[in-house]
């Protein structure tokens, strides 16, 4: 494409985040308005991230996107109100009486290109990341300065807890227009810096059923859920606040596991139930209680989402025995080196004692891989040109 004007172009980063109080069921299907207030721990770039590069110029006839090298639909509706949504805040923001018009950002096509850093079938959520770095990116290429929790969760609802570090609530609002139902951080990524987390990559054989439906059907067919969010959230948003802001550990890690465990029993309260546990997955929360048990206090909690794979939080100096104790029950059955990914971890010996307690038939294979992280900082700019993964000419750069 012979370019007469330069192509404006912003490379942005974010984060993947973890609820540890879950968002499940809208109120509104349009605007993506939650029955429910959540929480979420942010995770750290350097182990789970996406990266998007948008770009405007004038040489672009249509808008354009590419999500992991692949050309996707521009005109799927949520991307669409993503979009739209940015562009009329820069038309709000644009000054009044500015003679130098119309600048690119209100006249231009863009385009889009964005890749995660961690494998799709891995089966992590990636379109939390996905759109908060989408949104974020789109925002600094058209000089929008607003809060973008709004624009972000009309991509997906837990997208606009990806647009901060550390730890994140997501307020429900009462509003029906939605303004007040807002993304706010609650403790930043440098509060409690001996977190850990991990990520046990499951193996699945199907692939489960989308957050959107199943919160769908749970909205219109399981009682457990409208109790859930009147009267059990409200009380675990309150509690969980504490515990992250007191550090304490046992009761961030009880609830942790309680709140996850509500949000599967409303899926089988639903009707045609909803599994998305599986039975490794009931096998990692039967070790994470033996472990528990054995030490005599909640040193490990688990979480899982819309799929089996299980996310622990754990302190630094129990992060080692616990990896040896799934290592033991779930042994890798090849690539031994590579079961361990991200953060790297001294190796802690397993005593006899804990081994015999753990008392469970080694499965291998049925883990994959652990990625060790910690918890992180929210989207980032990246100044770097070269990070662009759109070239001169819009067109993604060919992967290196
Ligand atoms: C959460 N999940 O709080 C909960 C827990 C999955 C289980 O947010 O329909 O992809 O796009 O708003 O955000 C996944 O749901 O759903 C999710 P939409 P989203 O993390």
């Amino acid at each position: 494409m012979a370019s007469e004007q330069p192509l404006v172009a912003v490379t942005c980063t974010a984060p993947v985040n973890i609820a540890v109080i879950k968002y499940w069921g809208k109120r509104d299907e349009e605007l993506i308005l939650p029955i429910n207030s959540s929480l979420s721990v942010t995770l750290h770039q350097d182990q789970l991230k996406t990266t998007t590069t948008a770009a405007l110029s004038r040489d672009f006839t249509e808008d354009r996107i590419w999500l992991n090298g692949r050309e996707e639909d521009v005109g799927q509706p949520r991307l669409q109100a993503c979009l739209q949504e940015i562009r009329r805040l820069a038309r709000e923001q644009r000054s009044p009486g500015s003679e130098d018009q119309p600048p690119l950002r209100l006249s231009g096509k863009v385009h889009v290109a964005s890749v995660n850093n961690f494998p799709t079938a891995a089966g992590l959520a990636s379109s939390a990341a996905g759109y908060a770095c989408l949104v974020y990116a789109l925002a600094r290429v058209y000089g929008v300065e607003s809060d973008l929790s709004e624009v972000a969760r009309r991509g997906s609802g837990s997208a606009c807890r990806s647009l901060h570090g550390g730890f994140v609530e997501w307020q429900m609002g009462q509003r029906a227009d939605g303004k007040d139902s807002v993304a706010r951080q609650v403790a930043p990524e440098s509060h409690w810096p001996e977190l850990r987390v991990l990520v046990l990559v499951v193996s699945a054989e199907r692939k489960p059923t989308g957050s959107t439906a199943g919160m769908r059907t749970s909205m219109e067919t399981s009682a457990l859920l409208k109790f859930r969010a009147e009267a059990v959230v409200p009380v675990h948003m309150a509690e969980m606040t504490r515990c992250v802001k007191e550090r304490d550990f046992q009761g961030f890690g009880q609830l942790t596991m309680k709140d996850s465990n509500q949000l599967h029993a409303t899926c089988l309260d639903t009707f045609p139930p909803i599994c998305y546990l599986n039975d490794t997955s009931r096998r990692i929360m039967q070790l994470v209680h033996r472990f528990n048990a054995h030490h005599g206090h909640t040193k490990v909690a688990y979480t899982f989402d819309a799929g089996p794979n299980a996310v622990i939080f754990t302190l630094d100096d129990t992060v080692a025995e616990f990896v040896a104790a799934v290592r033991h029950c779930f042994p890798p059955e090849s690539n031994g080196d590579e079961f361990l990914k991200g953060l790297p971890l001294r190796p802690a010996p397993l005593s006899d004692e804990l081994k015999a307690l753990l008392g469970m038939d080694p499965t291998p294979g049925s883990i994959k891989y652990i990625i060790a992280t910690q918890v992180g900082p929210g989207p980032q700019i990246v100044d770097d040109p070269q990070a662009h993964l759109l070239g001169p000419d819009g067109l993604p750069k060919p992967a290196a």
